[in-house]
């Protein structure tokens, strides 16, 4: 089984280590793991002029799973698109044409006391946000900033969906919602953009072949509403690139933290890049303080999804939940009486836990 690892830039490098010392944990008692690395983002770019470097991406072709960090700085953010470290990202995965990424969204017991909002909202979560990865307005053209006429500048981008990606990841929805409550969500703006209108209209033409999964339909606006006051009643949400980027940093807040967030992006094929959903937050980089639990727990849907260690992938989620019961908290997650740890301490710990 080989992994791709993928740093990446900011506090990536240093959550993916932590996932990386967990697969070892993993490794020494089971499953065989042979891991390469890689440059992307702002590194690839240092490293080969590019944010996705060819080797990169021949190397993640090979791969039968990648482990990935973060990618993007706020220096090159500010750089003609070509040049962003984020843009090497979105360049894997539609390269490699993972057009389904999934973001569970799970309150675990032990952190309640860790988030800012209410016990009685936020206890018992556990939905997913679907989120179509490879189309929408991250994608479509016209692109690009021009001048007219009078000289001011105009920037454009273009939200546009075929009728096959909706298709495709509408069925993963209905598939994702067979495995758990058979509830499906779909989120739009079917009332304003025309994009929406064919997505609302496709999801209901697949919906036709799951009879057994409640359909329901919810504008944005409204979804983002009803996520933070009513989360329990949503089970698997399927949405566009960016309403579904938007919407499951919203919901990690119900977690308590976006270090809580794994994510798995998957294709047709059994490949997937398994990545927290943080990006690579440069203003805490290098400081031990970020959450590596997200890319641990990232590490454990790879197990599950695209390795077929089921076992394994249920020992890196307990040993995450050991942890927590332990009381161990970086400062993401920090509540009065907790142990204070570091990125570091937090990965010994549940490398420790994978053990026992
Ligand atoms: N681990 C997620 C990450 O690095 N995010 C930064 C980024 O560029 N994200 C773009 C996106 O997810 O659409």
């Amino acid at each position: 089984m080989s992994i791709l690892v993928l740093p990446g830039d900011g506090i990536g490098p240093e959550v993916t280590a932590q996932a990386v010392k967990a697969l070892r944990s993993v490794a020494a008692n089971g499953p065989q793991f042979e891991m390469a690395e890689a440059a992307i983002g702002d590194a690839g770019l240092h490293q080969a002029g590019d944010p996705l470097p060819e080797a990169t991406l021949e190397a993640a072709r090979r791969a039968d799973a990648i482990l990935f960090g973060a990618a993007g700085t706020y220096e090159s953010d500010l750089l003609p698109p070509e040049k962003r470290g984020g843009h090497g990202l979105l360049r894997l995965r539609k390269a490699l044409d993972l057009f389904a990424n999934f973001r569970p969204v799970y309150a675990f017991p032990e952190l309640i006391g860790a988030s800012t909002l209410r016990r009685e909202v936020i206890e018992g979560v556990d939905l997913v946000v679907l989120r179509e990865l490879t189309g929408d307005i991250y994608f479509g053209t016209p692109r690009g900033v021009e001048r007219d006429a009078s000289g001011q500048r105009i920037g454009t981008n273009t939200m546009r969906y075929t009728e096959g990606e909706i298709r495709r990841v509408a069925h993963a929805g209905f598939r994702a919602a067979r495995q758990r409550r058979h509830k499906l969500c779909s989120v739009d703006k079917a009332n304003v953009l025309e994009t929406m209108a064919l997505w609302r209209e496709v999801v209901t033409e697949v919906g036709r072949d799951y009879p057994d999964v409640e359909l329901t339909h919810l504008y944005v606006d409204a979804a983002s509403m009803h996520l933070i006051r009513r989360p329990r009643d949503f089970d698997v949400i399927v949405t566009g690139n960016i309403f579904g980027d938007i919407l499951s940093d919203a919901a990690a807040m119900l977690t308590g933290s976006i270090g809580m967030l794994p994510s798995a992006s998957l294709g047709e094929g059994g490949r997937g890049l398994y990545e927290p959903v943080h990006g690579s937050a440069p203003d805490i980089a290098g400081q031990d303080k970020a959450n590596p639990l997200a890319s641990i727990l990232s590490a454990a849907m790879m197990l599950r999804h695209s390795l077929g260690q089921e076992e394994a992938a249920r020992a890196v989620e307990a040993a995450v939940r050991e942890v927590l019961a332990e009381g161990y908290r970086t400062p993401d997650i920090m509540e009065p009486g907790a142990r204070s740890v570091g990125t570091e301490a937090m990965g010994d710990a549940v490398a420790a836990a994978i053990q026992r």
